[in-house]
């Protein structure tokens, strides 16, 4: 790891962040990888792939429910809250985020891509209308419900093989290569395109911090590692943000 040089925050006009699931564990969500994280449980494929859907929409569907349901009960904790402010103390700043749960837009972050897409809404299969997603699961726990068109309806999220929407990706590696600061947020930083905006910021020469207590395979590339759980790790920065952007 590089020496770390304050006045690249400093001076940062241009801030990405860039989170995962890691940033909602302290919220009680389990993330997807690692000791504990739901693929330890279930098989990615047999619940988040199209081709799961169409073989058993009900197991997926009832697994979607139990998701909405425990991200529906969590609330932001400290990293969320955090990262707010961080929109009063750079001029321009974008948080990209991986996470389907609905946390940073509830704690109030305005300037946001959520480029897996939302749990909190529900997409017909044909048709691509979209729903409250409490009130489709209202409908029925067990089986998706049926859209007018006759197709299903499934959570607007984005599943392996399925590609992200262009618009928003586009957005967001425009974001990654003009920044001048990205910090990413407790993802694992495997799951591609999302991942590959960390290279993209790199290279393009944007001060790179990443914060998760375990590495990732970006993480020699990092100029400032915290390795902390983000509701310690984004609140002190955010401290020492404030310190060092406070005019001299
Ligand atoms: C803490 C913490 C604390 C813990 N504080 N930190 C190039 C190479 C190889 C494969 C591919 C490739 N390009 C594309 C692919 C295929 C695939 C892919 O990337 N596979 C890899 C796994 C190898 N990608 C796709 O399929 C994508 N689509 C695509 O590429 O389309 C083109 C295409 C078309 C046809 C065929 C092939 C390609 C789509 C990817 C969609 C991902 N969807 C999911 C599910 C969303 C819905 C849902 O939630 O159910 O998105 S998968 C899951 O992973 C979810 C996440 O957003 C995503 C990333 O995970 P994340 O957030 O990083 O979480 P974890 O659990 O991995 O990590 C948590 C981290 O937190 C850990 O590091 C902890 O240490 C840390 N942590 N506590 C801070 N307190
Ligand atoms: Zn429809």
């Amino acid at each position: 790891m590089a020496s770390f040089d304050p006045d690249r925050i400093r001076t940062a006009e241009r801030v990405v962040v860039f989170s995962g699931a890691g940033v909602s564990k302290e919220s009680g969500l389990d993330t997807f990888r690692g000791a504990g994280g739901l693929w330890e449980r279930m098989r990615p494929e047999e619940l988040a792939t199209p081709q799961a859907f169409r073989r058993d929409p009900g197991k997926v569907w009832r697994w979607y429910g139990w998701r909405w349901d425990t991200a529906a009960k969590a609330e932001p904790n400290p990293a969320h809250l955090a990262l707010v402010e961080w929109e009063s103390l750079f001029p321009e700043l974008l948080v990209i985020t991986q996470n389907v749960d609905g946390l940073h837009r509830r704690a109030g972050t305005r300037s946001l891509l959520e480029v897996h897409g939302t749990l909190l809404r529900a997409r017909c299969e044909r048709c691509g209308r979209t729903r409250d997603m409490g009130e489709a699961l209202a409908e029925s726990r067990e089986e998706p419900p049926a859209c007018s068109c006759g197709g299903r309806f499934r959570p607007a999220v984005v599943w392996f093989g399925e590609n992200l929407d262009e618009a928003v990706l586009s957005r967001a590696y425009e974001e990654a290569a003009s920044c001048e600061l990205f910090v990413s947020v407790g993802t694992s930083s495997t799951v591609y395109p999302a991942a590959g905006l960390i290279e993209v910021a790199h290279r393009a020469g944007a001060c790179f911090i990443e914060v998760n207590p375990e590495p990732t395979p970006f993480s020699d590339l990092a100029d400032l590692r915290l390795a902390a759980p983000a509701g310690e790790a984004i609140p002190k920065l955010t401290e020492e943000i404030r310190r060092w952007r406070q005019p001299s």
